[in-house]
């Protein structure tokens, strides 16, 4: 495969879509083809798997079907929209990918990781980013950013960012678990500062793929 796979990873409100933009522009500026995709999503079956997870049924996933849902739409993404454009030579970058799985259904929920690891494998048929942007935000500023979003856009906070506290400090302590056990693929960076900032560290990391 020719294009390299770059997947944004972190907390809610860690400033994945903004940040994902940006790159898209930096990396066209420098005369990349970019492809931008998110999970779940990214193919009609996946978007509808997505607006399954964050429905407030009467009859809520349980935990191995959320597992199953986010695998099952990444299968999808992976074989018709990433691979293929990876094959092209196109740069893909994607909001959220795998590690979501061992962060939120594995550190949050409590599912095995090793069980969850062998399942992905099997939806992505091996598929490993070239590159994973950890957006590090504290939980305090996380929730902050949500309300203030919540408040711009009239809109509630979904099944899965209403989890508590607990589940969300897991769930960034997991994140930055893997990354520390995978430095070679993660760049951790503190999106916590100023959006300038955040975007220069990315760019700076990411020139070193180019
Ligand atoms: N999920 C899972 O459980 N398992 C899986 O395997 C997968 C996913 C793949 C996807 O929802 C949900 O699915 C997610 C995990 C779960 N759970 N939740 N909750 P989503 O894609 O809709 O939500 P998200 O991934 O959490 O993204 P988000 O909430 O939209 O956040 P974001 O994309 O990281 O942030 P943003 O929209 O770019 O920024 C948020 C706000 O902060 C916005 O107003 C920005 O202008 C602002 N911002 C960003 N950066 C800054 C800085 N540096 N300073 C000031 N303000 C900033």
């Amino acid at each position: 495969m020719t294009g390299k796979f770059i997947t944004f990873e972190g907390p809610e409100g860690g400033g994945k879509s903004t940040h994902i933009k940006l790159l898209a522009d930096f990396l066209r500026s420098k005369g990349k083809e970019v492809l931008v995709t998110r999970e779940p999503g990214g193919t009609r079956l996946a978007e509808l798997i997505r607006s399954l997870v964050r429905e407030e049924l009467e009859d809520p996933p349980v935990t191995q079907s959320e597992v199953l849902l986010f695998l099952a739409a990444r299968a999808q993404v992976v074989s018709n929209v990433i691979r293929p454009a990876l094959e092209k030579g196109v740069w893909v970058l994607c909001d959220r990918f795998s590690d979501s799985t061992f962060a939120y259904q594995g550190y949050g929920r409590g599912v095995e990781v090793d069980l969850l690891r062998r399942l992905n494998d099997f939806a992505t048929q091996g598929l490993v980013p070239d590159m994973t942007v950890l957006l590090d935000v504290p939980p305090e500023v996380s929730r902050s950013r949500l309300l203030a979003r919540q408040a711009d856009t009239n809109s509630t906070a979904d099944r899965i960012e209403q989890a508590g506290e607990d589940f969300h400090r897991r769930l960034r302590e997991g994140f930055l678990a893997m990354a520390k056990d995978e430095p070679q693929r993660f760049t951790v960076v503190d999106s916590s500062k100023e959006l300038e900032d955040v975007s220069k560290n990315i760019e700076e990391a990411v020139l070193k793929l180019l």
